[in-house]
């Protein structure tokens, strides 16, 4: 039997952002979100669908598409469900315009959440404060700029973030704000904690229960906090909320090539081990101390509520019907 997916013409700068993701060229959640959104409203662009199935059907394929690059941030799947919720019209030209308008205005919405998360965050930091972070999160430098702007001066830990040294863009956007900024290896967490006020993360999901999915050595870093008696705060836009996990689902683990920790050569000379590289940790709501949305601060077991209020119940996948031919 054919597919009839198969013949369904995606952009090819859709494949493009897909590659992009899938090779983290382009990463961090609130970014992915953003460029699978404007995706769609590429693909709508250089459709040239005759009918308003067929554009449909070709809308479909590319969330396809951009939704199985990553499968931990939340995020991604909940930009094309965003952008699919508002898609109508009777003609070609009227459904092309109606995605143009919910791709403008999802990427707006980002943009205003991320600001009123970070003066929010700003909040909890103090002038001559010292925080600590992991990985590289936008939502977290929203917080660290907004509170630079109103006249804290800050200092900041940054750990490397292996294997992929995200945290070197932390420090480098830190530093262009004025931040003094500290680089450490991770293994060097622990030693600096009782010099720190506040460990600030962000997330790629966030389950109902309150565990944060985050970068890989998150949950370590929170631990550790929490022995020292140091602050955990979680930085994440409410597109970070993952409503599977209201209906039991778990979050699915990234796990990335082995390359991007030892190389070829490097692994048969220490005698071929296996090598495992996932991409992200969950960290348990009761090492977490808040969760700084654009809705406001919770507490990671109050989260539930805000999830039910912005998801209901809903997962559904518009991009995930069965095509048939029309
Ligand atoms: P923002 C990143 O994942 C990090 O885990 C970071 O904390 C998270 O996305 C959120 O990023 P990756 O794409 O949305 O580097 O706050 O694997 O920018």
């Amino acid at each position: 039997m054919s597919d009839p997916a198969a013949d369904i013409e995606v952009a090819d700068s859709v494949h493009r952002v897909a590659e992009d993701i899938d090779s983290m060229e382009i990463r961090g959640a609130a970014t992915i979100a953003a460029a699978a959104a404007e995706a769609l409203g590429v693909q709508a662009a250089e459709s040239d669908a005759e009918s308003p199935a067929a554009f449909r059907a070709e809308l479909r394929a590319a969330a396809r598409v951009l939704a199985d690059t990553r499968p931990t941030a939340v995020s991604l799947p909940n930009a094309l469900r965003y952008v699919f919720r508002d898609v109508d019209g009777q003609t070609v030209g009227e459904l092309r315009e109606s995605v143009h308008g919910s791709v403008a205005e999802f990427c707006d919405r980002l943009d205003t959440a991320q600001n009123d998360l970070g003066r929010i965050g700003a909040n909890r930091l103090r002038d001559g404060d010292t925080i600590m972070t992991h990985c590289h999160s936008t939502d977290v430098l929203a917080c660290v700029e907004a509170a630079v702007e109103q006249g804290k001066s800050l200092s900041a830990y940054v750990k490397e973030t292996r294997p992929r040294n995200q945290g070197h863009i932390t420090a480098e956007a830190l530093a262009e704000m004025g931040v003094d900024v500290t680089l450490v290896v991770d293994s060097a967490a622990r030693r600096y904690l009782n010099d720190v006020d506040h460990v600030l993360v962000g997330a790629d999901s966030i389950a109902a229960d309150g565990s944060v999915v985050n970068k890989i050595g998150t949950s370590g870093l929170a631990v550790n906090a929490r022995d020292r008696g140091t602050p955990i705060v979680c930085a994440a836009q409410t597109i970070k909320l993952h409503p599977g996990t209201l209906t039991g689902h778990t979050v699915d683990i990234e796990m990335r090539e082995e390359a991007e920790i030892v190389d070829a050569e490097t692994a048969a000379e220490i005698g071929e081990p296996r090598v495992l590289n996932p991409a992200f940790d969950v960290t348990p709501p009761r090492y977490v101390d808040a969760i700084v949305t654009e809705r406001g601060q919770f507490p990671p077991e109050s989260i539930v509520t805000l999830m039910r209020d912005l998801f209901g119940e809903s997962t559904t996948e518009p991009w995930a019907e069965q095509e048939s031919h029309e």
